[in-house]
């Protein structure tokens, strides 16, 4: 019995690493995982025992419990899930005010998931190559928003090499995922800080500004010894799904900060008197477009949210 941790896994077959090797692995058994509804019973990160019967194949007989796990739903109507990684030390969530723009609204919804699984996020905010005056100003509007909150922000070109030392400093030996819309620069960013490496990327279309979906299947690569990151397919809608009313606005840091001078203690920040988050919201103090994702997750309008 060996130890080792999935690297890849398209479907039926899992590639597992095992000390210095990568063996193809079939799962052993029937594993599901009760509490969702998910498509990939083992996902990218997860920890498994496994039998190897000669050098490069195996089975999977033991699955891990997951200390945390980043889901995106299907790009199909159903209900179904999908894992994008587990057991994450944090996740680079990756947007472009240009080319596409990513919605704040996307980011809200993601922050609030990472925080229920209290994974560490950090903002990268890409192509600044692409930005003129107003977009620039709106970036530093945007880093003040997500700063606010106590999130890390990044503005990065991986183009034109800007700050990307700050972004392999924050990856030094962790393993991140990098999560975010099609066509926003995730895999070019792992092929700069890995040279030699080409994982597939693609222009965004030129009609619809959005990403192709180049990227099928996360991955995990190790960009320096003991470094290791997860590129993952571009996130279309993404639901919140496993969220009870009364705890979303626990996972909003900022509005969880405020709420502390609520006059009620079980404040909805929706129409109490005396709501210190409202109160900031209209002193200019909390960003309307984070009180505004509040609303919409709170009041269930997200339910048929969706981005390219
Ligand atoms: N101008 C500019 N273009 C960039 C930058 N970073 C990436 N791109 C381009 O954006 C396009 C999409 O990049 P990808 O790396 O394929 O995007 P992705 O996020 O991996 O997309 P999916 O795999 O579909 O989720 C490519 O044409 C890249 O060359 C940047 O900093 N500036
Ligand atoms: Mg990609
Ligand atoms: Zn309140």
């Amino acid at each position: 019995m060996n130890k080792g941790i999935v690297v890849k896994t398209t479907g039926s077959w899992h590639l597992v690493r095992t000390g210095d090797k990568l063996v193809r692995c079939r799962l052993k058994g029937n594993f599901r995982i009760r509490e969702i509804k998910n498509t990939n019973p083992v996902a990218v990160g997860d920890q498994v025992e496994l039998e190897t019967d000669d050098q490069d194949y195996g089975t999977i007989t033991k699955i891990y419990e997951r200390k945390n796990y980043i889901i995106r739903k299907s790009i199909n109507l159903s209900r179904e899930t999908q894992i994008l990684a587990a057991n994450v030390d944090q996740v680079l969530l990756m947007i472009t005010l240009r080319f596409p723009e990513t919605p704040l609204e996307f980011v809200d919804r993601f922050l609030v998931s990472a925080e229920a699984y209290h994974i560490p996020c950090i903002l990268l905010i890409n192509k600044t190559d692409l930005y003129d005056a107003e977009r620039m100003h709106w970036l530093e509007e945007v880093r003040a928003i997500y700063e606010y909150a106590g999130y890390k922000v990044m503005d990065i070109s991986v183009e034109k090499h800007i700050h990307l030392e700050m972004v392999r400093d924050q990856l030094q030996d962790k393993l991140s995922l990098i999560a975010g819309n099609s066509g926003v620069g995730k895999s070019s960013l792992i092929n700069r800080l890995c040279p030699g490496l080409q994982l597939k990327t693609n222009e965004i279309s030129s009609f619809h500004l959005a990403g192709k979906h180049t990227t099928t299947y996360p991955e995990m690569i190790e960009i320096s010894k003991g470094t290791f990151i997860i590129d993952s397919p571009g996130i279309r809608g993404f639901g919140v799904t496993e969220l009870q009313k009364n705890e979303i606005g626990l996972y909003f840091n900022d509005i969880f900060k405020l709420s502390r001078n609520c006059q009620f203690y079980n404040c909805t920040h929706v129409h109490e008197p005396g709501c210190a988050v409202m109160e900031a919201c209209k002193d200019g103090i909390l960003h309307e477009s984070r009180y505004r994702s509040y609303l919409k997750l709170f009041t269930g309008e997200n339910q048929k949210y969706r981005t390219t």
